[in-house]
């Protein structure tokens, strides 16, 4: 059953796949995969590659590519979905590939329903490298995760041993916030300042300033690229101004 969904999202386009078992998944920080689905025993994790543009010097030409890929990992997503519950006859629930996540307590903001990171690994494609992202064995870190959860019970995948990041540290040296200084941790607020400027902190920012305005400052904030960047990202959703961590890896670029 493996191969025909190896087979069946291959030839969608997706670069690689790799099966969980839901029991050996870990994200200390994430909620237990048993209170999203019960009863789902094998995680399926799929492997986007990221085009050239995520090194653009345009934020729009990389963030369009993002776009476009997202939106197609969502589409397999739901394709596969579909397919599990249709064809194979077993329950299936699609991942978020990004949002929308859970804002209800403090402690949840920054953490999604699932680690796609996290589910990477156990799943076989790839290891955390020093910046905190997964590299993939064959493609390096210039990859998107997507994943479908499912009760069906297939054999996992065996993880990849040897981590393909070198420790060069070109990561670290082109993150423009420092975000990625302390080994092990991204500095989420750092990495959100710099990464979506018109995100929610954007956002809260605009509009204090807006709420303390006279009603000429109004008038002219609501005419200034801020705000039209802001309006922009309200109905795109999240935007992504930096690449640099993702883009300056030397490991996806050595590879075909
Ligand atoms: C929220 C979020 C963010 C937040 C917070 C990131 C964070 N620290 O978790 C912000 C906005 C900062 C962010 C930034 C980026 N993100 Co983001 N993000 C997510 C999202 C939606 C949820 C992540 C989550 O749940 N985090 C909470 C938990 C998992 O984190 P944690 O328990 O604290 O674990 C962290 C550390 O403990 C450490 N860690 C844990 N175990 C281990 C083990 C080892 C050995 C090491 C070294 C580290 C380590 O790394 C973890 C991440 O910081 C995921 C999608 C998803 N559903 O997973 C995408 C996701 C992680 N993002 C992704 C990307 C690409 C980015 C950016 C490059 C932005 C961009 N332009 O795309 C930057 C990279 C920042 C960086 N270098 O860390 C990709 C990563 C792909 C990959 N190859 O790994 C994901 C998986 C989206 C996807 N669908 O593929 N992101
Ligand atoms: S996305 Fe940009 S700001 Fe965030 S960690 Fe990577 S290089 Fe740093
Ligand atoms: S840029 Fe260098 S240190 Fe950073 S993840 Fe890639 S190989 Fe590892």
């Amino acid at each position: 059953m493996k191969e025909i969904i190896r087979g069946l999202v291959q030839g969608w386009g997706v670069d690689d796949v790799g099966f969980a078992s839901v029991c050996d998944y870990r994200s200390p920080n994430s909620p237990a995969i048993e209170s999203l689905f019960p009863g789902a025993r094998t995680m399926i994790v799929m492997a986007f590659q990221e085009l050239a543009a995520c090194e653009s010097p345009s934020p729009q030409m990389a963030m369009n590519a993002r776009l476009d890929l997202m939106e197609f990992s969502r589409s397999t997503c739901y394709r596969l979905a579909r397919f599990v519950e249709g064809k194979l006859g077993s329950p299936a629930m699609t991942v978020p590939v990004a949002y929308p996540m859970d804002y209800s307590t403090p402690e949840k903001i920054g953490v999604a329903e699932v680690s796609l990171r996290h589910a990477a690994v156990v799943a076989g494609l790839g290891t955390f490298g020093r910046h905190n992202l997964v590299v993939h064995p064959r493609f390096g870190t210039r990859v998107i995760f997507a994943a479908v959860l499912t009760k069906l019970d297939l054999a996992p995948d065996l993880p990849v041993r040897k981590s393909p990041c070198t420790d060069c540290g070109l990561c670290v040296s082109n993150c423009p916030a420092g975000a990625l200084d302390k080994a092990g941790k991204t500095d989420v607020t750092k990495c959100l300042r710099n990464s979506q400027p018109y995100g929610m902190g954007g956002s809260i920012a605009f509009w204090s300033r807006f709420g303390a305005a006279t009603s000429e400052e109004q008038k002219t904030m609501l005419r200034s690229p801020e705000y039209m960047s802001l309006y922009q990202s309200a109905f795109i959703g999240y935007q992504y101004f930096c690449f640099r961590c993702f883009a300056a890896c030397p490991i996806g670029r050595t590879v075909k």
